[in-house]
Parts: structure tokens; sequence; C-alpha cells
């Protein structure tokens, strides 16, 4: 099978809600490298008009998703506009095991590119950070996956709610932020923005890194999803999850 193969094998999984075994069981020498060329193509090929590449995300970039899904280290992902509710709503049936997560995002003002950039440099190019909740649904059979296999399903990407307030860079210290997540109102999880990579500023810096080696980097008005503070809930119809941020506020989302 070439590449090109595995990424129609992981696009056809998403849009007909079936499982597929991991790409490292019939090819266990997938390189890592290969697998972002698989989860280009795939990509690549869902973009129209209507459904443009909007940034990136950063996954596994905290310890308790790292322990989670049994791979420590942080990758990426591309995200795409298709991929914004809307509403607070989500379909449990279109999906094949919905997970939800808290995390931080930053929208950008200025490009950035390049390895090793400092918190400073970041700092100056980003426009605003938003409160976020992300769905992820693996199109691996019972969300199991090596390194290359997430990283050719798109790190797992799916859906993506922001906050509907738009915060300044500065307005608090963002590795002490405090999410807790709650399902159908009982407290399940909590963390601190510190647990991504010990501030979620270094989650941007980290990606910028691994970019750089694509010749890519941020452009004005991309979205970064910095990676779960928390590991991930699984949800279906019926569950109401609830990302509490505090002082900052709540975000919900509704499964049916
Ligand atoms: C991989 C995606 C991880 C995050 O924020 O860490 C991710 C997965 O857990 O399936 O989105
Ligand atoms: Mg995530």
């Amino acid at each position: 099978m070439t590449l090109f193969n595995y990424a129609s094998q992981v696009a056809t999984a998403q849009a007909t809600k079936q499982a597929i075994e991991k790409i490292t069981v019939s090819k266990p020498d997938l390189t890592v490298e290969q697998a972002y060329e698989i989860q280009k193509i795939s990509i690549e090929q869902t973009l129209t008009a209507a459904n443009r590449f909007i940034g990136w995300k950063m996954g596994l970039t905290s310890v308790a998703k790292q322990q989670q899904v049994g791979v420590d280290s942080p990758i990426y992902g591309r995200l795409t506009s298709s991929m914004n509710l809307i509403t607070n709503e989500l379909t449990a049936a279109e999906y094949i095991h919905p997970r939800v997560e808290a995390e931080v995002a930053f929208v950008f003002k200025k490009a950035l590119f390049g390895a090793n950039l400092t918190p400073l440099d970041v700092w100056d190019a980003v426009e605003s950070v938003y409160l976020a909740l992300e769905v992820i649904d693996s199109r691996y059979q019972n969300f199991s996956f090596t390194l290359p296999d997430v990283i050719a399903d798109n790190a797992s990407s799916t859906k993506i709610l922001l906050s509907a307030q738009a915060f300044s860079p500065y307005a608090l210290d963002w590795s002490a932020v405090e999410v807790t997540l709650k399902l159908n109102g009982e407290d399940k999880l909590f963390g601190q923005g510190a647990a991504v990579l010990g501030h979620p500023i270094y989650s941007v810096i980290e990606l910028l890194t691994m970019l750089e080696r694509e010749g890519r980097g941020i452009t004005p008005g991309q979205l970064v999803l910095t990676g779960g503070i928390t590991d991930a809930i699984a949800v279906e119809a019926g569950d109401v999850i609830e990302a509490d941020y505090g002082a900052l506020g709540k975000l919900t989302l509704n499964v049916k």
C-alpha cells in the first residue's frame, strides 16, 4: 500500500464511522515522517472553499494525556473549518468513540516560524487566547495506536468548541489556569495549565520546532490548540460535559 492508500483508509474510517486496524499492524516500519505525510494527504483531500485549513493542534503535551494513550511524545495535527462546532451540541452517532478534553487555544495575529523561539517571541504574535473543548475520535479500533498511527490519523482531531469570549494573552498567567472537567454534573478530572509542557506557550514553541522541519510555520489568523490539560473523557448520547475554568467561565457540550 502507498501512503496515499493509507490516507484514504483513515479518511474512509472517519466518513463511515467504521474503526480500522492501526496502520502499524500491516506496516510495522511506518516512520513518523511517513505518518505526517499520510496526515497531510488525508486532510488536504478534504479541503474545499467551505472547509478551509485554519491552523494546528498539539496533542500529547501533558503527562495525563500521554499516560492515557501510552504514547509519550507530543504530536501535531491539522485543523480545518468544518471541525468548528457552531453550537454546543454533539451528535454521538456521527462518531466512532468520541472523547472530550479541556484545553487552551491561541489565535495568532503575526506569522511565526522557526525552532526554539522564546516565550516572548510567541506572545508578541498572539492575538487572543480562548478556552477550548476538543472532541477527539480515533479512527482506530479500541482507541489504540502507536506514535506513527496517531500522527497518520491527524492526532484524532474531530471537533473544537471555543469560548465566546477572547482573552488577552496578558489577562493572566496561563500556566495557572485551572479547569475541572465534569460529566453529568459530577467532577471527574482537574488540571492546571502548567500540565501542558510547563506552560501552554511551550506547546506553541514545540509546534514551531516540529513545523520547521517541514519548512512551515504559523500564519496570521491561525488557531493553535495547545493540548489536553487533563486526559479525555469518553462521552455518549445523553451526556452533558462541562469544563469549568473558574472565574474565566465554563464551556458546555450537550451530547445527543
Ligand atoms: C491523541 C490526540 C491528543 C491532546 O490534546 O493531547 C490530543 C489522542 O489522545 O487520541 O488531542
Ligand atoms: Mg487535544
